[in-house]
């Protein structure tokens, strides 16, 4: 019996990457989910997939975390159980380009702040509601190294994780006396779809990134992810900075 029977956990950007690999993580464990992302094709064969090796119950909903009236939608017509959300983890986000500030492109810049900040909040704001009306739940976001330390060209990429910094410490002064614990996960590089997107499909450039060392995966930080979310009840893991050991800051790798 996995240790997460009966529970629910709603992951926004399950498509691919950190938040799939979480999909089948918590899987594993017996919960049932609600996969959000825009690709509805790829969340179908994920839910397929799931129901089949896992038996667990699964939900899933094309959803565009940019738009709030969307994200409200989605969420209120939540029915049954659907509505007792004991976790969510808030991992939509994206990078997109590298550039100075002076030539950045700011469709770009609009992209990365409507999704990892704006849309992070607006699915915050529809779900801890039911969090708080049950005093239970467990909000675990998606930070990055580059909410600690900004990099050359990072600028609006890095503030945007700035900001999710922010918010997850402003979470947990909200939040603690209601029961509720938040987690921030912070990861270096991991290799997903995340630098095919920053350079807009332009695999040979995103591979180079991983090229000679070994990153991070998806499954490893969904094995942390999980980790928190298993914890005793009275124990909240605030931040977890994880990089890959051959990862020493946000621009020194030790490549072979
Ligand atoms: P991926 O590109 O593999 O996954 C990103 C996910 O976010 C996809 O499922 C994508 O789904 C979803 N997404 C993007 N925009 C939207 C949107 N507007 N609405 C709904 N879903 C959206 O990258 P990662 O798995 O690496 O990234 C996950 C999170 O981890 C991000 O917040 C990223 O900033 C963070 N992170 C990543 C690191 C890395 O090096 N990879 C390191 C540190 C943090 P779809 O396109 O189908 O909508
Ligand atoms: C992703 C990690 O260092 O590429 O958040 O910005 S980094």
């Amino acid at each position: 019996m996995g240790r997460l029977q009966n529970k629910i956990v709603f992951i926004t950007g399950a498509s691919s990457g950190i938040g799939k690999a979480s999909a089948y993580a918590f899987a594993a464990e017996g919960a049932d989910l609600i996969l959000a992302a825009r690709r509805i094709e790829k969340l179908n064969e994920i839910e397929n997939e799931l129901k089949k090796k896992f038996k667990v119950d699964v939900l899933t909903i094309q959803l565009d975390v940019r738009n709030k009236k969307d994200v409200k939608k989605a969420i209120t017509s939540l029915s049954g159980k659907w509505r007792s959300i004991d976790i969510l983890l808030n991992n939509a986000g994206l990078a997109k380009g590298m550039s100075k500030i002076y030539e950045g492109d700011t469709e770009h810049w609009d992209e990365m702040i409507d999704t990892n900040v704006k849309g992070l909040l607006y699915v915050s704001r529809e779900i801890i509601p039911l969090m708080v009306e049950r005093m239970q739940g467990h909000v675990i976001n998606l930070g990055s190294i580059a909410g600690y330390e900004v990099y050359p060209n990072g600028n609006v990429y890095c503030a945007s994780k700035f900001a999710v910094n922010g918010i997850s410490k402003a979470m947990r002064l909200d939040l603690y006396d209601k029961n509720i614990r938040v987690t921030s996960i912070d990861p270096g590089m991991v290799e997903t779809e995340f630098s095919e997107v920053r350079f807009s499909g332009d695999k040979e450039k995103a591979k180079k990134v991983y090229d000679g060392w070994t990153p991070l995966s998806g499954e490893d930080i969904a094995d942390t992810i999980l980790w928190c979310a298993l914890r005793p009840a009275h124990i909240n893991i605030s931040e977890v900075i994880i990089m890959g050991t051959a990862q020493g800051s946000t621009t020194l790798l030790n490549r072979k």
